[in-house]
């Protein structure tokens, strides 16, 4: 599998997956969410590969969220269609995966790239990461599943917690709220990803297969909240607070809500 933004190695019948835009802080494009979309796709199908580690190039980001050079200029629809394409394309399809697939969040998750995380089956951290729904402070909301899988992990008051104030957690307090299974140094992130999957591979494919399906069938009422989120983002696209938001990020400067 060759790819421009993703790198897989296969050994032992885990595949280790990792984000490769460095200099962006492996922000997800549009290309990266093919790649992303692509490779999924590909060791689903792939009968030697059992489990999945998912992380992010580099020391200091799993992901930093979406693209936001992408869609500064978006509109309302352009928006909403974004947001779809996404869940569509990978966040939907890494929760449905029958295969696991492990989070190592070794930087900074921040919107998409938190709600990447999110959709994956658990969550292991570094000590330095930094997770966060950042994008009210951009004048949009989570569009990637976030308003609906960081209340399932956390339960409603933190998550609107950190939606409202878009503040970032520490590993350690990641940890204690449930968004994360274990936090190692950074040094030993991988070993324990690698020891987790180990785990699996050595219990039975199908019946993992389907405890992924029976665990997931309890939260598809979710899928209405899912509908709205889209419904939502869209309306945040194209208002003045909106381009405030996300004019004041490339611009490299604070927003103005006032
Ligand atoms: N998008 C695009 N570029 C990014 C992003 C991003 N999300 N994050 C970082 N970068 C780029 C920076 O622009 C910079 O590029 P350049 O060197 O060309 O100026 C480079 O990465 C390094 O970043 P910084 O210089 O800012 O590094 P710092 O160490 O100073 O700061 C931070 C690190 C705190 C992570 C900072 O980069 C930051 O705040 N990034 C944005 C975080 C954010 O707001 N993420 C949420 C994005 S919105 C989102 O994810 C919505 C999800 C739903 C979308 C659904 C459809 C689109």
């Amino acid at each position: 599998m060759e790819y421009n933004n993703v790198l897989v190695e296969i050994e032992d019948k885990v595949a280790l997956v990792t984000i490769n835009r460095p200099k962006q802080l492996n922000a997800l494009n549009a290309e990266t969410i093919s790649e992303l979309s692509n490779c999924f796709e590909t060791l689903e199908q792939n009968k030697s590969v059992r489990a999945i580690l998912l992380t992010g190039s580099g020391e200091k980001s799993f992901v930093a969220g979406a693209d936001i050079k992408e869609f500064a200029s978006f509109g309302k629809e352009q928006g909403a269609e974004l947001s779809r394409r996404g869940h569509n394309q990978l966040f939907n399809k890494v929760e449905n995966l029958t295969k696991p697939v492990i989070a190592l969040i070794n930087g900074f998750a921040l919107g998409g790239g938190l709600e990447l995380a999110m959709s994956c089956h658990y969550r292991f951290a570094s000590e330095n990461a930094k997770l966060g729904l950042p994008e009210v402070g951009l004048g949009v909301i989570p569009g990637y599943g976030g308003t609906q899988r960081l209340p399932q992990l956390v339960g409603k008051g933190r998550a609107m917690e950190m939606i409202f104030t878009a503040k970032m957690v520490s590993a350690k307090e990641a940890c204690e709220m449930g968004l994360v299974n274990d936090v190692v140094a950074p040094d030993d992130l991988l070993e324990l990803g690698k020891k987790s999957a180990k785990a699996i591979t050595r219990n039975s494919g199908n019946a993992i297969a389907e405890a992924i399906k029976a665990v997931n069938a309890g939260y598809e009422f979710q899928n209405h909240g899912l509908e709205k989120e889209i419904e939502h983002f869209g309306n945040c696209f194209g208002t003045p607070e909106f381009k405030e938001g996300t004019g004041a990020f490339l611009e490299k400067r604070k927003p103005n809500f006032d």
